[in-house]
């Protein structure tokens, strides 16, 4: 019996370990062990070169598959860190004309960047439908389930879009495995499928060990992405591939990449096995993740620390109990408050990020001061220097609540485009409204022309003052 050639092309996106494609590839060879299998990271490669390279691995391999793995679309992020939202920022709320166009050049560059991007992967699967015309070319990954239908327009003739991965097995003739979750890495065999692994001997290593997230936060994806039912992985699987990287990779650093490290009391049993493994291993390694802390308890914090827990960012979103009820993020101030502690007292010294999304829904003057005062409240905790607060803005995305709110209230038009590059569609899908999106928008603003690296202190101060009688006519 012969088995499809299969080539694996991980389209460019920003040079990160690619557990998306090395899971397809673990899962295919789980499938079929025979099948012969290649993987290609382009974003590993200078943009001039992506197609001669994609074409002469091509020419080499013979693929009858060519099975593209799309990734990130929004190279964007509506968070104060972000060059392309401070351009915004600056353009729609500076007062000053200069510095308006100033940020409406450089606006333009990160348009015609992000218009190219989308692009230039499109051309890349033209150019594999021509380098191989007789064989079948895919795409899959998480951008092509979020924006199947948008992306469907763009797509080259005979390219199928993949949605799920469980579809690309009848694709290719083979049963799909019984435990999809489980990868079964075998890191000897990736070396020899993907020659490019040696790129990421010192970099971080991404580990899954679930997927899914029971939450139903106003403004996210990822229970549409991976699902509102946990499924846990083995433990002693997450801890042997976290292992294998170490001994075989040198690998020290690494993200669990689950939507959601600690959802609820029922993930912390599996955590904590996990950590407890790793633990036993005795392997000097640093780690990091999405994770809530509301539910914390001591004894994991400790493990937490102990395997190397570093860069903690809490996705806190706002101070005020009601915005929090609003954006249906399933905890109290005072819960995560005590999170914070538990973390302290467990030894955690590291930095603590606290994401704070501005503007959300049911914000008011009165919510905004509340916010500021538990900032002040988690830097007691840490310590000066240690805590730092990251603006955030909602940015409505498909297949969320916040889009299904958004298109009711009608400040998203019906059929918008969520891939849409020009700044009055992007604009829309930024969520600041009136009456308090003007007096943050320029509070945001002039903090982007006055400081550099991170800008959230500068923003709450601004805030702060804008929020006193006594200077609110300035902003
Ligand atoms: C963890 C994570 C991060 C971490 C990654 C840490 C690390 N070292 O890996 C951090 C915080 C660094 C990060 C950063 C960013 N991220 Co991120 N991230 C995620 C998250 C939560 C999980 C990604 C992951 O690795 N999952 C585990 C792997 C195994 O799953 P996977 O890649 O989806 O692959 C599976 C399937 O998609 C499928 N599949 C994959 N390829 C293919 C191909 C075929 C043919 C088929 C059939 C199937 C298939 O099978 C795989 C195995 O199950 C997702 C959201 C989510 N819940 O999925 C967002 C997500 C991937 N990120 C996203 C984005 C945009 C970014 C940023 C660009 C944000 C920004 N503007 O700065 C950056 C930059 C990333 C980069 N390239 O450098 C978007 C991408 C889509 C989009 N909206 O454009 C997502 C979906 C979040 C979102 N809200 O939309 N991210
Ligand atoms: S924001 Fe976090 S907790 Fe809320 S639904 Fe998304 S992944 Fe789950």
């Amino acid at each position: 019996m012969t088995y499809p050639r299969v080539l694996l092309v991980r389209l460019p996106c920003r040079k990160i370990y690619p557990i998306g494609p090395v899971y397809v590839a673990a899962a295919l060879r789980q499938a079929e062990p025979l099948i012969p299998l290649r993987l290609l990271d382009l974003a590993l490669i200078g943009p001039a070169a992506r197609k001669r390279f994609l074409t002469e691995t091509i020419r080499l391999f013979r693929p009858d598959v060519v099975a593209f793995s799309w990734r990130d679309v929004q190279v964007f992020s509506p968070q104060d860190m972000d060059g392309a939202m401070r351009d915004a920022f600056t353009f729609f709320y500076d007062p000053s004309f200069s510095r308006k166009a100033r940020a409406a050049a450089s606006g333009l560059f990160h348009i015609f960047s992000y218009r190219n991007a989308l692009a230039a992967n499109l051309s890349l699967l033209r150019t594999a439908r021509k380098a191989a015309p007789s064989a079948l070319v895919a795409v899959g990954g998480p951008s092509i389930r979020i924006f199947e239908e948008p992306l469907r327009r763009h797509m080259p003739d005979k390219v199928r879009m993949v949605p799920d991965l469980e579809q690309l097995f009848p694709l290719l003739g083979v049963p799909a495995p019984e435990n999809l979750l489980e990868p079964m890495l075998d890191l000897a065999a990736l070396e020899r499928i993907f020659p490019q692994w040696t790129a990421y001997r010192s970099e971080e290593i991404g580990v899954q060990t679930k997927k899914g997230c029971p939450h139903n936060c106003l403004y996210c994806l990822y229970g549409f992405l991976e699902g509102r039912q946990v499924r846990r992985r083995g433990p002693g699987g997450v801890v042997s591939e976290v292992e294998a990287y170490h001994t075989r990779w040198g690998a020290r650093r690494f993200w669990f990449t689950d939507a959601q490290l600690l959802s609820d009391a029922s993930d912390e049993n599996h955590l904590h096995e996990v950590l407890d493994g790793i633990a036993a291993t005795g392997l000097d390694l640093s780690w990091s993740g999405y994770i809530r802390i509301d539910k914390l308890k001591a004894p994991l914090a400790r493990l937490m620390v102990r395997t190397g827990l570093r860069d903690v960012e809490i996705a806190l979103n706002s101070g005020a109990q009601p915005v929090l009820d609003g954006l249906r993020m399933g905890f109290s101030v005072d819960e995560a408050m005590e999170g914070f502690r538990v973390l302290r007292s467990a030894g955690y010294t590291g930095r603590v990020k606290v994401d704070l999304s501005l503007n959300s829904p049911g914000e008011t003057t009165e919510t905004l001061k509340e916010t500021m005062k538990v900032v002040d409240r988690v830097r007691a905790i840490f310590g000066p220097g240690l805590v730092t607060p990251v603006i955030f803005f909602l940015a409505v995305q498909p297949h969320t609540g916040l889009e299904k709110k958004a298109l009711e209230d009608g400040s998203l038009r019906k059929g918008y485009d969520p891939i849409s590059v020009w700044p009055w569609d992007v604009r829309t899908l930024i969520y600041n409204p009136p009456p308090l999106g003007r007096m943050i928008g320029r509070c945001c603003a002039d903090a982007f022309r006055r400081s550099e690296g991170e800008r959230g202190d500068a923003v709450l101060a601004n805030l702060g003052a804008a929020l006193s009688d006594k200077e609110r006519r300035r902003w």
